[in-house]
């Protein structure tokens, strides 16, 4: 219980926010006790510039092994010989490997915001534009990923590294064939693109073994460890190429950040420990079916929706409903559904309009959520985006989220 009454009435009514709404924003999830009370910490009073055994201070000693044993557990994982585990964010994540990778105004080949890339790949707003040169491979047939046009684009644009990872892209994504996509490039053209993906939304799932590990093929992989993963709001750089642990570790500190977040670092120690149990598993299979059912479920009501593959995937609201994704998303929340506006494939509409909205399961299956209730919620949202009064429907949701476990009282050890 905090002193400050202000903030804490803050926290009480977040925390009641939470626990009464149905959270499907696809990059959200909620963390065990045991993450958050490593954040809430006494580790955030250090500094520790450097990395374990180099720190640019005294009095690491602990905070040394409370780093390796988070790097340890993040190899273990995901099945990499080099782990970073300071990246303040999944940008600053981005932000570091593109330098250890490339010199400035180096060529990256990357998606397009519009059909599931992230800002810092390449969007006119980010860091990313303004320091390196972007390219963009177009999607196939139907909005998935095609080898035919990725082989196509490497060809074209000759990049240094080529980007795959999404952002709000619903289905499998092949890392096996894009590795040998570039391995053929590179024999071709007798260069010397690399591959870096970042798998910040889907870390979760490949940490479950439940898809492709990018590990096993790309260069580098960058992640954040908050979203499917469940640990505290983060980054996170994987390698298997040795050439680049050097580089990525001096990308990182001095030249990106500066102090690592000790606390944050321990709480993602945590994840990556909970991550490591066979439960996790179990619920990232819940969290494909859940998904899936509720994606199939808008299609049998013959709502435009895009499937899913993953935890993922997106209603083109505006053909369905004739609502932009901005009037949805607050349709919704008015309901007590939380989702965010997303761009769609094709879009005619801004990003802060859209046509589309994505929603994802993994926060409200960490909580409970069953099969037969991703299905009614599915129906809750058609019912609100016909235009039903959401308020009405709000008592429902209320309802169902009421019958979860509450969040602050969540542990997987
Ligand atoms: N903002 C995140 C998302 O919602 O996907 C990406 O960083």
């Amino acid at each position: 219980m905090q002193k400050d009454l202000v903030l804490q009435s803050l926290i009480n009514e977040e925390t009641d926010r939470q626990n009464q709404g149905i959270e499907l924003i696809a990059s959200e999830n909620y963390p065990s006790l045991d993450v958050m009370e490593a954040q809430g910490s006494i580790l955030t009073a250090k500094y520790a510039e450097g990395y374990p055994g180099n720190r640019y201070y005294g009095g690491c000693e602990v905070i040394d092994k409370v780093e390796d044993l988070a790097r340890d557990r993040a190899k273990e994982l995901f099945g990499a010989k080099y782990a970073n585990v300071q990246p303040h964010s999944g940008s600053q994540a981005n932000y570091a490997a593109y330098h250890a990778l490339m010199p400035n105004g180096g060529k990256v080949l990357s998606l397009v915001l519009n059909d599931g890339g992230h800002l810092t790949h390449g969007s006119p707003v980010s860091f990313s534009s303004h320091t390196y040169s972007f390219s963009h491979y177009p999607l196939g047939d139907e909005g998935r990923l095609s080898i035919e046009e990725i082989k196509k684009a490497l060809d074209e644009h000759d990049p240094d590294v080529f980007l795959a990872g999404y952002s709000s892209y619903p289905y499998d994504i092949d890392f096996k064939a894009m590795r040998k996509a570039i391995d053929e490039h590179n024999a071709r053209k007798g260069t010397h693109t690399l591959f870096m993906v970042d798998m910040a939304h889907i870390a979760g799932i490949v940490a479950a073994g439940l898809c492709q590990n990018p590990v096993e093929y790309a260069d580098v992989v960058t992640s954040t460890t908050h979203k499917t993963l469940r640990g505290p709001r983060g980054g996170l750089i994987l390698s298997n190429n040795e050439d680049y642990f050097k580089a990525l570790d001096s990308a990182v500190f001095p030249y990106a950040q500066g102090g690592p977040l000790e606390h944050v670092i321990a709480a993602k120690g945590v994840a990556f420990l909970e991550a490591l149990q066979p439960e996790f598993k179990e619920y990232m299979k819940k969290v494909l079916e859940n998904t899936k059912t509720a994606a199939e479920e808008f299609l049998s009501m013959g709502v435009s929706s895009s499937g899913s593959e993953n935890h993922l995937f997106l209603l083109n609201v505006l053909d369905s409903y004739g609502l932009n994704g901005k009037e949805a998303q607050i349709r919704l929340g008015k309901a007590g559904i939380t989702v965010n506006k997303n761009m769609i494939h094709n879009d005619t509409l801004s990003a802060f309009k859209t046509s589309g909205i994505r929603i994802g399961f993994a926060a409200a299956t960490t909580r409970g959520c069953s099969t037969s209730e991703a299905i009614e919620i599915a129906h809750l949202i058609d019912r609100v985006l016909k235009g039903e009064d959401p308020l009405a429907i709000k008592k429902r949701c209320v309802e169902i989220a009421s019958g979860w476990k509450r969040i602050e009282a969540i542990r997987h050890l």
